[in-house]
């Protein structure tokens, strides 16, 4: 087992790891930035090392001085949490040539589903559904409009080095598709310094369905079911879910089937997510793979009692999974909100001094946040500063005990979703289990009373 495990990450994931960390009896390594020295996850570390100022891309980006810091602090392995670099290839090949273990799967299996035309392609063969479209990057407007009549539309191109919803465009007739081709070559190639996009069957209004994984190096694999994270605005999720309302136990079990086999093809080790679009008539499609430990991790884990954190640190340190796909149980009902520091109203972010924190526990409550009582919130960072994580026996005991908690916290200083949360939870569509991703976007057009309850409900 490793001995000291550095964390490149910040926040309440960093905070995540350390909790598993101590469990297991490791020693940890905090790395910060010039605006984190106060905080939480430095405090809790055996050992700090600052590496670099504020702006993330010389500091938490920075992979020579990450792994600087892993050398002088004589760290065996790196957890590199979620966002910053966690699905880079190129740290854990830096990883891999300083013998130094990256906790995560290996770089080849990280490179092929950061591109998303291969990894589509990759699946395709290995049995999972996925879209009609192309088989890799379009090469020609010809082709192009070629295949969009033989798909039929609306079609969508996407970025093959996109993700999480960046360098998208929904094609509805042929006359537009020259233009969205070119547009998106040109967002992809300013964001990620690729222009390559491909095609696809644009299904409105899906559900975003998630399958959770674990691959040991033997071999085996196992997947702890789902999570539904249908609820999002600008392809931020807001609250996420396990299980989703629209799997019967049936589907469950032929998803999780493919997702191991899916898993099996490109010999996955270590915690990933398959992502999947759920159309209205119920028929899933594969649509990315990630290679990380993901922020919703949490409902997961409240269902299966499994410990995803540990389960990476163990895989990472070559031993086997502890348990198999037979032992995996679900028991109740889990539910996220990502409380972040921003205008409920107008989302713009909201940093500042945090003069009262305060979040309720009981029963079936979970709490991971970097924030208490005067704590600063950077303008350099994300905007989450809490995962409240509520398991019920069902889903109408944890929307009660979701709204409990939230209408119990107190945080003063600053302005958070807190208040957004409460109304998701008041929505008839959301109780009724009935939101797809398209439910924010009918949710934020809809009008409200003053007291916050949609007109139409009170
Ligand atoms: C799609 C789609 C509809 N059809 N692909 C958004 C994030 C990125 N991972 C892919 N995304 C989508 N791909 C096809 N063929 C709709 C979305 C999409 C979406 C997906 C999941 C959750 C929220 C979303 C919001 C808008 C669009």
């Amino acid at each position: 087992m490793f001995k000291k495990i550095l964390i490149a990450n910040r926040g309440e994931v960093a905070m995540r790891v350390i909790f598993a960390c101590r469990e297991l009896g490791i020693k940890t390594v905090a790395i910060y930035s010039e605006a984190d020295e106060h905080s939480l996850h430095v405090r809790f570390a055996d050992e700090d090392i600052c590496i670099g100022p504020a702006c993330s891309t010389d500091s938490y980006l920075n992979v020579p001085a990450v792994i600087s810091a892993a050398e002088i602090t004589g760290a065996d392995a790196i957890h590199p949490g979620y966002g910053f670099l966690s699905e880079s290839a190129y740290l854990a090949e830096v990883c891999e040539a300083c013998h130094i273990r990256f906790i995560g799967p290996d770089p080849q299996v990280i490179r092929l589903m950061g591109d998303k035309a291969r990894a589509r392609r990759v699946m395709k063969k290995a049995g999972v559904p996925v879209l009609p479209g192309s088989d890799g990057p379009i090469d020609s407007e010809d082709r192009a409009l070629k295949l969009a009549k033989e798909i039929g539309y609306p079609v969508i191109v996407k970025a093959t080095a996109g993700g999480g919803g960046r360098g998208m465009r929904v094609v509805r007739i042929a006359a537009e598709l020259p233009t969205a081709v070119k547009t998106a070559r040109r967002e992809a190639e300013a964001a990620f310094g690729l222009p390559d996009v491909y095609l696809e069957k644009y299904v409105e209004s899906p559900r975003h369905i998630e399958f959770q994984i674990l691959g040991d190096q033997f071999g085996n694999l196992i997947h702890l079911g789902e999570r539904e994270c249908s609820i999002q605005r600008r392809h931020q999720k807001l609250l996420e879910e396990s299980p989703s309302r629209a799997l019967t136990d049936k589907m469950r079990r032929k998803m999780g089937h493919i997702v191991i086999d899916a898993a099996k093809a490109v010999q996955y080790t270590n915690a990933g997510t398959f992502e999947f679009l759920m159309d209205p008539r119920g028929h899933f499609y594969f649509m990315e793979a990630n290679t990380r430990l993901q922020v919703e991790h949490p409902v997961t884990e409240m269902v299966t009692g499994m410990d995803i954190v540990k389960e990476q640190i163990r895989i990472a340190a070559g031993e086997a999974l502890s348990i198999k796909q037979s032992d995996v149980t679900f028991t109740g009902h889990s539910i996220e909100c990502r409380i972040n520091a921003e205008d409920p109203e107008t989302f713009t972010p909201s940093p500042g001094v945090i003069h009262v924190f305060s979040i309720p526990g009981g029963p079936g409550v979970r709490v991971e946040t970097l924030a208490h009582t005067d704590c600063t919130i950077s303008p350099y960072y994300d905007s989450l500063i809490a995962k409240i994580i509520v398991h019920g026996r069902d889903r109408a005991e944890a929307i009660a005990r979701m709204r409990r908690v939230l209408e119990m916290a107190v945080i003063e200083g600053i302005k958070t979703s807190i208040p957004l949360h409460l109304k998701i939870l008041d929505d008839p569509d959301f109780i009724a289990g009935q939101c797809g991703t398209s439910f924010m976007e009918r949710f934020l057009a809809r009008p409200r009373t003053s007291g916050g309850r949609f007109a139409e409900a009170v």
